[in-house]
């Protein structure tokens, strides 16, 4: 089971993709929201009970001075994934910023901004190693990649003479 963790209920619609990715690939999860700065217990309490809860991994998005992912990975030794948003005058660099200069030793496994669906796809491929048949999916995930840029190929190609 994957973790999905929200700094905010403003988040929402920002990270329903990765949702949709791991309902795609099967993948079961639990999705709270949970703030580094209004709730800092819930959140570290969140962490530190995330391993024995079943949890494989944990995505946390968040925007603004995005500290909810750093501060999971901080009680627990699970993988955790950083998706900063772009919910900010700053378009969610101050966020990516955040997120990508943890200190040596706690990292964040931090996606692009706004990039939930890579988020989840990391998630899954580390599921991946130890199981089969996500691993599975995943190859097939990739394959319909594939195939959906073969067909736009097809779509919009030319080659147009002199
Ligand atoms: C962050 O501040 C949240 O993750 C959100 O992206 C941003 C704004 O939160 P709200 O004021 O909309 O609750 O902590």
């Amino acid at each position: 089971m994957v973790g999905i963790v929200l700094g905010s209920e403003s988040d929402l619609d920002l990270m329903e993709p990765a949702t949709a990715v791991l309902e795609g690939l099967g993948i079961s999860y639990e999705l709270t929201i949970c703030s580094a700065h209004r709730t800092p217990e819930r959140a570290a309490e969140y962490a530190k009970t995330a391993r024995e809860r079943g949890l494989l991994a944990i995505i946390a998005g968040a925007g603004m001075a995005a500290h909810l992912p750093g501060v999971l990975a901080a009680y627990t030794t699970l993988p955790v994934i950083g998706v900063p948003l772009s919910r900010s005058p700053l378009q969610g660099t101050d966020a990516l910023y955040s997120m990508v200069q943890m200190p040596p030793g706690v990292p964040v496994a931090t996606v692009a901004i706004d990039g939930a669906r890579n988020a989840a796809v990391l998630a899954a491929e580390i599921i991946g190693v130890h199981d089969e048949a996500v691993a599975a999916r995943l190859t097939e995930y990739r394959r319909e990649q594939a195939r959906k840029v073969d067909q736009s190929a097809e779509k919009h190609g030319r080659r147009r003479p002199a």
